[in-house]
């Protein structure tokens, strides 16, 4: 079986992707300043998409000259909070309106279901840019009341401003290329900062079609510039003393080399990193929701996800009936292209990532782990990974320690008298967790001791625009959506005057 079946694409995406791909700087799209080119692949054949516009650092420094003027001279800072609301909701709307050829364009760089990308990567993204333009009018500072022992007589009237960090650096991966753009862009344009982002090079293709749209809405030249390129691009934005604040999504290891390179100028720093989350099924589960979702949990994006329950602990009375039930479930996916409106599972996005998740399938076996279903590549075209089972594992084998990113789980059994949490916890991560009970008391008890940012009850994946998202451990710093995204995005300025 191959992924090599035609699908028609939208005009518009065809259009697109005939290029001119250029770098946005300053409001005008730009070729790179050495003339490269790089190209980017469609993983479900492997074939070249389209050549865009190779950034390096000499990019990075004019894409930051123009945010840094867009921010002290330009008009964003200066502009109405309800202005920058007008604006940023404009985005919100033309993605909506435009969701179908978002979500085609997505399917064809990164590989994932199109009817996904185009209800879910861009429905949401689009939610995000309204959410937060909604809060650009809401960021407020307060009075404060102000005592002074030492000045007894005395009256002040203090209070605080929230004003915007300045020009932020947004470097992001390839998993969800439009709404990780969105996730970083909207909190910090609805604060009045201005923005330089770095897509993922396997993935640039949606990020450009979103700068496209900053010009259509009527956003000052400046306030969001678009650098595609490699790590070189992004380390050169994360150590540059032109940017105030670098906010990062990627692997743990990278999210290292940030910090050591924001540390020149002492940037504010946001990191969300990886994971390896627990997903815990007790007996008294609802199974009919159970199977499914912790199917869900492991699998969504291809396994792909920072979030991705990928360590499943089911109570030992259920667990040979649930891991089997979990493996039939897997094994009925169907497995395509994404651009294929049947497609259920998609490809790996790049032939590095597909050989790194295939050098874990072999480790596992190798350590001894046992594949309910799956342990090897589907098809002989594209990058596209069997979804796969593994039980008799043990806690300090590799698929069990290290994020994966690929349709793998490692299910385990637990017993309840002695509890699952340290069981859970055991890892360097702490993104997220899942946890399956009808005990309410069991499951407010659970979450409490689950070392995670967020922990989802009865059900997996449960984002929200308002509910803030990021990492214990070495899952990262700060918190993501939500109002918490906006003290990333801004600075408090303490005001006390003398009466
Ligand atoms: O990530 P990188 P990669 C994990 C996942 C995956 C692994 C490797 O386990 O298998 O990371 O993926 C830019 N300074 N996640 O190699 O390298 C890079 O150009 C500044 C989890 O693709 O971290 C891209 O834009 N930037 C994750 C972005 O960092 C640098 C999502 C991410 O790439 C840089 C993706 C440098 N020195 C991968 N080097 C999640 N948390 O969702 C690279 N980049």
């Amino acid at each position: 079986m191959t992924a090599t079946v035609e699908f028609p694409l939208h005009t518009q995406v065809r259009e697109f992707v005939s290029g001119p791909l250029e770098l946005l700087i300053g409001g005008r799209w730009v070729p790179a300043a050495s003339g490269r080119t790089f190209p980017t692949y469609d993983p479900a054949t492997g074939e070249k998409i389209a050549e865009v516009a190779h950034g390096e650092a000499e990019d990075v420094n004019r894409a930051v000259a123009a945010a840094r003027k867009a921010f002290d001279e330009g008009p964003w800072a200066a502009m109405k909070p309800n202005e920058r609301e007008r604006l940023i909701w404009r985005i919100g709307d033309l993605l909506s309106e435009r969701a179908e050829i978002f979500g085609q364009l997505e399917a064809l760089d990164n590989g994932k279901s199109a009817a996904i990308a185009t209800a879910v990567d861009t429905g949401w993204a689009a939610d995000v840019f309204r959410y937060y333009a909604g809060w650009a009018t809401k960021i407020e500072g307060s009075t404060v009341n102000v005592s002074m022992p030492f000045a007894p007589d005395a009256q002040f009237h203090a209070y605080t401003l929230r004003e915007p960090v300045g020009v932020c650096g947004q470097i992001i991966p390839w998993n969800f290329p439009l709404l990780m753009a969105a996730w970083k862009i909207a909190p910090a344009l609805a604060a009045g900062n201005t923005v330089v982002l770095k897509p993922a090079e396997q993935t640039p293709l949606t990020a450009l079609l979103l700068g496209k749209l900053f010009e259509e809405a009527g956003f000052p030249p400046g306030v969001v510039n678009i650098v595609t390129g490699f790590g070189d691009a992004g380390a050169a934005l994360a150590a540059h003393d032109g940017v105030d604040k670098v906010a990062f999504t990627g692997s743990t290891e990278v999210g290292k080399k940030i910090v050591q390179a924001a540390s020149g100028n002492l940037k504010k720093v946001s990191l969300e990193l990886g994971g390896k989350s627990p997903n815990v099924v007790f007996a008294d589960a609802d199974l009919d929701l159970a199977v499914p979702g912790s199917v869900n949990a492991w699998m969504f994006n291809h396994g792909q996800c920072c979030v991705a329950g990928t360590r499943l602990y089911v109570e030992d009375t259920i667990f040979e009936e649930f891991t089997q039930a979990v493996a039939q479930a897997a094994s009925q996916v169907k497995i395509g292209p994404g651009l294929d409106p049947e497609t259920q599972l998609g490809p790996m996005v790049s032939q590095e990532q597909f050989d790194r998740v295939s050098r874990y399938l072999g480790e596992g076996l190798a350590d001894g782990a046992r594949a309910l279903t799956g342990g090897k590549r589907w098809g002989d075209t594209g990058y596209f990974i069997e979804p796969t089972v593994f039980v008799d594992v043990k806690p300090e084998f590799s698929i069990v320690r290290e994020e994966i990113f690929g349709p793998v789980v490692a299910a385990m059994p637990f017993n309840a008298e002695a509890g699952v949490a340290a069981a859970a916890n055991n890892s360097e991560y702490g993104l997220a967790a899942g946890v399956w009970t009808r005990d309410v008391a069991k499951a407010h008890r659970t979450a409490k001791e689950l070392k995670a940012g967020s922990v989802w009850v009865n059900q997996y994946n449960g984002f929200d625009t308002a509910m803030p998202f990021g990492g214990y451990k070495q899952s990262g710093w700060g918190r993501e959506l939500g109002a918490a995204a906006l003290d990333l995005y801004t600075q408090t300025k303490s005001v006390n005057i003398a009466l």
